[in-house]
């Protein structure tokens, strides 16, 4: 019976430090610190984090370099230009718009996807 209870008591405490490290891990949310003022910045995850690379406004059409194709989930614009990514390179297929002054995450049908990207406009 003591050595039932005792490894209660382990589960117990066990399940209280996976449940602290869950909440830890939510609350780590990016705070696009990392992105520089002017700036349009992309993230490998949806809660930006992970910077994978950022540019100024007024940026023509670009392809994503090979070690950061199709990992795109968020981003941060803080240039004062519509900026868009999409989902191929060259401008091919779908367009996700990174509106001036705004961050977010991407949409379901353009996440882990982008290939391309501008800062001079939106989509
Ligand atoms: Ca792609």
């Amino acid at each position: 019976m003591k050595a039932a209870s005792v490894r209660n008591t382990v589960l117990v405490v066990l399940a209280v430090v996976a449940a602290l490290m869950l909440i830890t891990v939510r609350a780590s949310a990016g705070t696009g610190n990392d992105c520089p003022s002017n700036t349009v910045c992309l993230y490998n995850t949806s809660t930006w984090d992970t910077l994978l690379g950022y540019r100024g406004g007024n940026q023509g059409l670009s392809n994503i370099s090979a070690a950061n194709n199709d990992k795109v989930s968020s981003w941060w614009n803080k240039s004062s230009w519509n900026a868009r990514y999409y989902n191929n390179s060259n401008g091919g297929g779908l367009c996700q718009n990174m509106l001036a002054g705004t961050h977010g995450a991407a949409g379901a049908l353009t996440n882990n996807a982008a290939s391309s990207w501008a800062t001079n406009g939106a989509c």
